[in-house]
């Protein structure tokens, strides 16, 4: 049994954080109603057909030609950037497509991004903490709640901590994060299990139990920055145009694992059929077309953008350059929410609840909050 205490700061964290938690819609009523369709989904797993990438929405890639003269920097790639189509056909009637629309991903609409140089890897523990050492650097995790975020939080409540998964015993209904979701005091990026985990010989993993702003705080150290969601996909199809994953368009082509997903049952049972059951050191999969590794799966990659679900209506059918994201953010599944967009799903992603890793769908998390599979990548310009 959970401290009572723990469980009530938890619900009211997850008041605020679902977003970055539940990988998917936000909502308790409409999960409720998801659930029923999500059963028949994962009965039909496996049952084979042609895959319906709704390709013909979208449009060819063309990437600019413009290559800088002088070498990238160490452990990033250049991604020459360009015109391409951003945004996701509706998954629900693909092989491993899972059971939700992702209406947020749509209309499909053309973009430009200038080229920038991108991390070849997610930003790891070894990364991070040369950052905290040079700065001191304390991320929200580490920091005591106050009350001016959470007004109605008695203060024995008010401790530091952060998101933990924390899968349950066996099956259990999907309708409620809260099930294999636990607010664990003391857990933070150098324990992203909680007081009884470390990061010792995990360097080249992911840093995570990370929010936004120490992604960003991270970012302006190194001198580079957070990527824009348009300048995540255009890096993130590696060249290539309306395929449903960053490397073609089947999820296992020739029976391979091509990123650190979940497999087994969700969220009880982990099998790890591809090689890691959790998270996985960066760079373990193949890298995509412009040589980006696991920009599907591993960890979620936070965005500079905000989220709003309406914002790729907005766009009117013009050619969109360089956008940057709505002033505000809008989830209306949890009116006053902020929530950063978050992009390329992570190890706990899988077809049986939530298929993220579908290069072109989108997340979102509540900025101020972390949890053990959300990371990030930089992005750094160039001079010309
Ligand atoms: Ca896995
Ligand atoms: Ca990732």
């Amino acid at each position: 049994m959970k401290p009572r205490w723990a469980k009530l700061l938890f619900l009211l964290i997850l008041a605020n954080a679902s977003g970055c938690i539940d990988n998917a819609d936000t909502s308790l009523a409409i999960r409720k109603k998801k659930v029923d369709a999500s059963i028949s989904c994962v009965q039909a797993v496996g049952s084979g057909g042609d895959v319906d990438s709704g390709a013909n929405e979208f449009g060819p890639t063309r990437a600019n030609t413009f290559v800088p003269t002088s070498a990238a920097p160490a452990g990033m790639v250049w991604i020459p950037g360009g015109e391409f189509s951003m945004g996701a056909a509706d998954p629900t009637g693909m092989e491993n497509g899972g059971h939700e629309p992702m209406n947020d991903a749509r209309p499909i609409h053309r973009v430009y991004v200038d080229g920038f140089y991108m991390d070849a890897t997610e930003v790891t523990n070894g990364e991070f903490a040369v950052f905290v050492k040079a700065t001191g650097y304390r991320t929200v995790a580490e920091q005591k709640p106050t009350h001016e975020e959470f007004p109605d939080a008695p203060d024995a409540n008010l401790v530091p901590g952060s998101l933990v998964f924390s899968p349950p015993g066996g099956p259990v209904n999907l309708d409620d994060y809260a099930r294999w979701w636990d607010y664990v005091p003391g857990a933070d990026w150098r324990h992203p299990g909680g007081p009884g985990s470390s990061i010792r010989g995990r360097e080249n993993y992911p840093v995570v139990q990370v929010a936004w702003e120490d992604a960003a705080a991270y970012a302006r150290w190194a001198g580079k920055r957070l990527p824009t969601e348009a300048e995540w996909e255009f890096a993130a199809r590696g060249g290539n145009s309306g395929q449903p994953y960053t490397w073609g368009n089947r999820l296992h082509p020739d029976g391979r694992f091509m990123a650190n997903t979940f497999q087994g049952h969700f969220p009880d049972r982990d099998d790890g059929e591809d090689g890691y059951t959790g998270i996985a050191p960066v760079a373990r999969f193949p890298a995509n077309g412009y040589g980006l590794y696991d920009m599907s799966g591993n960890v979620w990659e936070w965005c500079s953008d905000w989220y709003n679900q309406d914002y790729y209506r907005q766009t009117g059918g013009a050619l969109v350059r360089n956008p940057k994201g709505p002033a505000v953010s809008n989830d209306p599944a949890e009116p006053g929410a902020k929530k950063k967009v978050q992009r390329g799903g992570s190890f706990l992603c899988t077809d049986q609840y939530c298929t993220r890793y579908i290069v072109g769908t989108r997340g979102k998390g509540e900025w101020r909050s972390a949890a053990n599979h959300i990371g990030f990548r930089c992005v750094k310009d160039v001079k010309r």
